[in-house]
């Protein structure tokens, strides 16, 4: 469990082996965890939430500066948004497919993802961007660094929602070998430290049903951008 990271023994740790057969977090790098079910207690508002965000700015496909449509669907939510065109990858204040500002970060987002932080190891965190990936049947995110924020001291936490995914996890140099880790509905991971700027990227979805989301996979990114 995370509860005193990177300090000294406690009587807590006499119970270590408890807190290693609790299969609720995993930790997959040396500052990485994925927090299994950890949005599921919200996501009766997380669902009317998300609603609201999309009926302001809708999911398009966009173009990345080499030419290609991508095959997973965003739209963003916060002060600032995830945008690629043919001239590059950047953040943007306004949406560029309605010209009105990115919709504000829903409270219970923010709460879903400070407490995320928090629990891997990363008190304070204030995210200032949230990115809405939506990925169908056959679509897939190539091996890709992030690298558009303004700094790395902050995690990337990331909540999965609706079908399974297989995500890819590298290291810091593309060529490097990947794991693979399968990431349920309600899973959130956090992604800190040195392995923040870890190469990874998500295999082409399988045909699969989500009872609340149908056949769709929807991932929420929360960084820190600026
Ligand atoms: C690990 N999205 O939008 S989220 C992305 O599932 C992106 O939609 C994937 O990669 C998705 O950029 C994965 C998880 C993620 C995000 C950022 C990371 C993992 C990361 C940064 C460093 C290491
Ligand atoms: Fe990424």
């Amino acid at each position: 469990m995370l509860r005193r990271m990177g300090s000294e023994p406690t009587t807590l740790d006499m119970f270590a082996e408890d807190a290693a057969q609790e299969p609720r977090t995993e930790k997959i790098g040396p500052r990485s965890f994925v927090l299994r079910g950890f949005a599921l207690p919200l996501i009766e508002q997380v669902l009317p939430a998300l609603q609201q965000v999309l009926e302001q700015s809708p999911f398009r496909h966009m173009t990345t500066p080499g030419g290609f449509t991508m095959s997973v669907a965003l739209s963003n939510c916060g002060s600032v948004g995830w945008v690629t065109d043919r001239t590059g990858y950047r953040y943007t204040r306004i949406d560029p497919e309605t010209g009105a500002p990115w919709p504000t970060l829903p409270d219970v987002f923010l709460k879903l993802a400070k407490n995320a932080a928090a629990e891997g190891g990363f008190p304070g965190f204030m995210p200032d961007a949230c990115l809405v990936n939506r990925y169908v049947p056959g679509a897939k995110m190539s091996l890709h660094q992030d690298k558009n924020e303004y700094g790395y001291e902050w995690p990337v936490v990331s909540v999965s929602l609706g079908i399974p995914a297989t995500f890819l996890f590298g290291g810091l140099e593309r060529s490097d070998k990947t794991q693979r880790v399968s990431l349920f509905h309600g899973d959130v991971v956090v992604w800190g430290g040195e392995d923040r700027l870890r190469y990874h990227g998500v295999l082409p979805l399988k045909h699969a049903e989500h009872p609340l989301l149908g056949e769709q996979r929807i991932n929420f990114t929360f960084r820190k951008a600026q």
